[in-house]
């Protein structure tokens, strides 16, 4: 399937892989670009040193395109920029912030720049700042979103602008797929599936809840210091929603996230661990390969899509 997206990127399928912090790591990224996808290596919260071992991981193993997700809020998101540049990234998605400083240094170095928004009004301010793409990310994401849902985001974005556009929040099969193409995206962005692919290195204790989820599973924490997050309910969410609903201040309830999605994805502890996911969790019922995955979508889509 050609899009603009499949174009810009030189990757087969228009899929891409969302940039989930500890989870999309060299491996997963390999794995979902070696199937004909855009796999991406999430920076996170990690240091600019760690993201360069990682992006050269990924090289060693692949020929095909790849990018860096910058998680804007991360201190060393300066050093990381210049990171992608240095190793020769082609591709580079943003979340959680505005990336425009340092688009003139990333277009000057030929870097294909695709911020994820979560508004129309973010999308056509990083299209004038000369964004390549953007991802219009709906609020059933996991981790952390806005507001808007995929339904109404997606085609608002899409008569806003007029570079492509990548649909994200509630999509993990071929249906979610032919649908974000109804409504006028170029490609899909899928974080929620790929956890419990056989490369991802995420805790099995981890991609178990994923699998076991149903619909109504997910909760949002820290609406009320501007930074919701969606995440699979548990011990974590149920004493956090407790403390926010009490009023209690940023740094207690800090005190119960510092870490734990690094505790959730690496240590498996499911009960005091962040397990992020979208609300698409419930439809996610099986550990595939990235590469079994990708073609169940594709042929799935194009049945719906012929139709
Ligand atoms: O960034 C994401 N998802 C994330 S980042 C993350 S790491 C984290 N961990 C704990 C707490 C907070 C973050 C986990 N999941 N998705 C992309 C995304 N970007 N969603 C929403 C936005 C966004 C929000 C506001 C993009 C731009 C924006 O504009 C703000 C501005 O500066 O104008």
């Amino acid at each position: 399937m050609k899009t603009r997206i499949t174009e810009l990127l030189g990757i087969e399928y228009p899929i891409i892989h969302g940039g989930m912090a500890w989870v999309a790591e060299h491996n997963l990224a390999a794995a979902v670009s070696e199937a004909g996808g855009l796999g991406i290596i999430g920076a996170g919260g990690a240091p600019a040193e760690f993201v360069r071992e990682q992006i050269q991981k990924v090289k060693e193993v692949t020929d095909k395109p790849f990018g860096v997700n910058i998680m804007l809020m991360n201190p060393e998101a300066d050093a990381i920029a210049q990171v992608v540049i240095d190793e020769g990234v082609k591709v580079v998605t943003t979340g959680a912030g505005n990336p425009g400083k340092y688009m003139a240094m990333w277009k000057e170095a030929d870097v294909k720049v695709i911020p994820v928004v979560a508004s129309v009004a973010m999308a056509k301010m990083m299209e004038r700042a000369g964004a390549d793409a953007v991802v219009a990310e709906g609020t059933e994401s996991g981790g952390h979103i806005g507001s808007a849902t995929t339904m109404t985001l997606v085609p608002q974005v899409v008569d806003a602008v007029s570079i492509p556009v990548i649909a994200a929040g509630g999509i993990a099969d071929g249906r979610g797929f032919a649908a974000a193409m109804m409504l006028g995206a170029e490609a899909v962005q899928m974080g929620t599936r790929f956890v419990v692919a056989k490369e991802s290195i995420v805790h099995d204790n981890y991609k178990k809840k994923v699998i076991a989820a149903k619909d109504i599973d997910s909760e949002v924490t820290g609406t009320s210091h501007g930074h919701p997050v969606r995440q699979l309910r548990n011990n974590m969410t149920r004493e956090y929603l407790k403390l926010e609903k009490e009023g209690a201040p940023f740094e207690e309830l800090e005190k119960l996230t510092l870490g734990s999605l690094r505790k959730a994805v690496v240590e498996g502890d499911v009960v005091h661990g962040t397990l992020m996911a979208g609300q698409i969790a419930g439809l996610v019922k099986k550990e595939q390969s990235c590469s079994e995955m990708i073609q169940e979508i594709m042929g799935e889509a194009e049945k719906l899509l012929a139709r």
